[in-house]
């Protein structure tokens, strides 16, 4: 491919996942608020299981309070390949567009994640790991944790920014009182 066609390639990728995003139902909410930051197992206050399933999560919203850390176990019940995601509504649909590139570059295949390539170099020294604090990304009959403590914003969800997922209901409210 030509540096030129390849350029036109990214762009029209770019375009459709903010096209993708702009659907949502984030508008009217604060910008910018932290969601809390990682947590220390030995901090948290209790633990919540949450189960995912073919698009939503059991339970469907949590209460906590503001400061308060929580150890997450979160299990994979569904068919496809969900995650679970701590942010603003905002971070949920930045997420979304990287999300919408591991489904095209074949990372995210249905039921399915290709390792191999979650761990390739993408030529800038990026890789599509998917290894940030908040979230984890699982298959089908996975288990892992997430441990956040959570600051006072309340204007936070957790959710599931595989493509169509989130547009299809999954995400619940955390309320921080
Ligand atoms: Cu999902």
């Amino acid at each position: 491919m030509t540096v030129s066609k390849f350029l036109v390639a990214a762009a029209t990728i770019l375009l459709s996942a903010t096209t993708f995003a702009a659907g949502t139902h984030g508008g009217g909410h604060d910008h910018g608020a932290a969601s809390g930051e990682p947590g220390k197992a030995s901090e948290a206050s209790r633990t919540i299981t949450v189960e995912m399933y073919d698009n939503y999560y059991e339970p469907e919203s949590i209460i906590v309070s503001p400061g308060e850390t929580v150890r997450f176990v979160v299990e994979n019940k569904g068919n496809l390949v969900h995650e679970f995601n701590i942010g603003t509504p905002e971070m949920h649909e930045g997420h979304q567009e990287e999300m919408m590139m591991m489904v095209e570059h074949g990372v995210i295949q249905g039921g399915k994640l290709n390792h191999d390539m979650m761990e390739m170099d993408m030529g800038n020294g990026q890789s599509m790991k998917h290894d940030d604090p908040n979230s984890v990304l699982l298959e089908p009959g996975q288990r892992q944790e997430v441990i956040w403590k959570f600051s006072d914003n309340s204007n936070i969800e957790f959710a599931c920014n595989v493509p169509g997922h989130y547009q299809a209901g999954m995400y619940g409210d955390v309320k921080v009182q």
